[in-house]
């Protein structure tokens, strides 16, 4: 398989000069002048955003004794993520309940600025932003950024700081870091670097291999399993595409879970979920190929109609809708079908339901 190799460390920061500084050197330096870190990262934060966080905030910490502040941006619903959150007691604000002070360093994680990922303000100033997507962000007047697109987790980039500084790795720090690198680049086939399996290997050791059981066999939710069968019922193979709509999407994640289920269907490369949430159609997309260009797919299939991004595997994104009345709901699905049959080039394909509506039938009458 082939793999892309991670650039190297000494790669020049286009916003640095080069000063034969390390970048973790430079992220503590940059925040000396502040009394206070804050980190941010996406709405429905992910154990890679979290992990990130939790990795910068015990370096900010040991190496130079700045107080920190974890937020969390929305809801946290995907069980395996509201596990991750409990069994590791992270303390989190919400964003929207910070009190911004003039002093502070803000610092995003695992997203860039102005991707429509984010609820609090414009207006606040980022210093730093840290992340693996390669969804382009308005990075304008961040002083520091380090975005390595080649990189499966942004947990990984935060190992790779922790490291560079000889910094220990408490066991609750590693265990955060290790599951979210895990949940990042196991995929089929998996989206990851030698740096990816370097952090990883070096993180085995000291993480809580039991907690990480309980967060990766999280308890599920009645409505996982009403949300899983209303997405069987709905769904239609295109050719290599599989699309399911879940109305209304009991938790904005699921849709992401959905697609996480679907895309191990042996017929198919490309599994899409599309789901209501309150005023919102949120949608996930995930592919069993390489080069699938997911992310970049799924932005050419929203345009103007909302926001998308990813990965090459993996990718989600939100369309704010004007009216949620049913007839509106199906107008943007039968557009939103049209565009991806063509971005896929079948637009000529007629869809199969992926469950035969007369074994429906009988299923509900035996
Ligand atoms: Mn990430």
């Amino acid at each position: 398989m082939a793999r892309r190799s991670a650039d190297p460390d000494s790669c020049p920061n286009p916003k640095s000069p080069s000063s034969g500084l390390r970048r973790s050197d430079r992220f503590l330096i940059g925040l000396y002048p502040f009394d206070r870190v804050v980190f941010v990262s996406h709405v429905q934060p992910d154990p890679d955003g979290l992990g990130s966080m939790l990795g910068l905030a015990h370096l900010v910490e040991t190496r130079i004794g700045k107080p920190t502040v974890i937020t969390r941006d929305g809801l946290i619903s995907r069980a395996e993520n509201k596990a991750f959150v409990d069994v590791l007691n992270l303390d989190l604000v919400p964003v929207e309940e910070v009190q911004w002070r003039e002093n502070d360093a803000v610092v995003m994680v695992d997203s860039q600025p102005r991707t429509g990922r984010h609820t609090f303000p414009d207006t606040v100033p980022l210093h730093a932003v840290i992340d693996h997507h390669d969804t382009p962000g308005d990075l304008d007047g961040v002083a520091f950024t380090d975005i390595r697109a080649g990189h499966g987790a942004t947990c990984t980039l935060v190992t790779k700081y922790l490291r560079d500084q000889g910094i220990d790795i408490p066991e609750k720090v590693a265990t955060a870091l290790l599951y979210g690198i895990e949940t990042e680049v196991t995929g089929y086939p998996r989206e990851a670097s030698d740096a990816d399996d370097e952090a990883l290997v070096e993180l085995y050791p000291l993480a809580d291999k039991d907690l990480i059981a309980q967060i990766r066999n999280a308890r599920l939710p009645h409505s996982h399993f009403e949300c899983m069968l209303q997405a069987m019922q709905s769904s239609f193979i295109y050719d290599r595409l599989l699309m399911s709509w879940v109305n209304p999407l009991p938790q904005p994640e699921q849709a992401a879970e959905v697609v996480d289920f679907m895309i191990r269907f042996e017929k198919v490369e490309y599994a899409f979920c599309g789901g209501v949430y309150e005023d919102t159609l949120v949608l996930s997309v995930r592919s069993a190929i390489e080069n699938a260009r997911a992310g970049e797919i799924l932005r050419q299939v929203v345009g103007k109609l909302g926001r998308a991004g990813g990965h090459d595997r993996r990718a989600g994104g939100a369309i704010p809708l004007p009216s949620t009345a049913p007839s509106a709901i199906e107008d943007i699905q039968s557009e939103l079908r049209r565009r991806f049959l063509k971005a896929l080039k079948i637009e000529d394909c007629r869809g199969q339901r992926l469950v035969p509506l007369r074994e429906m039938l009988e299923n509900l009458q035996s």
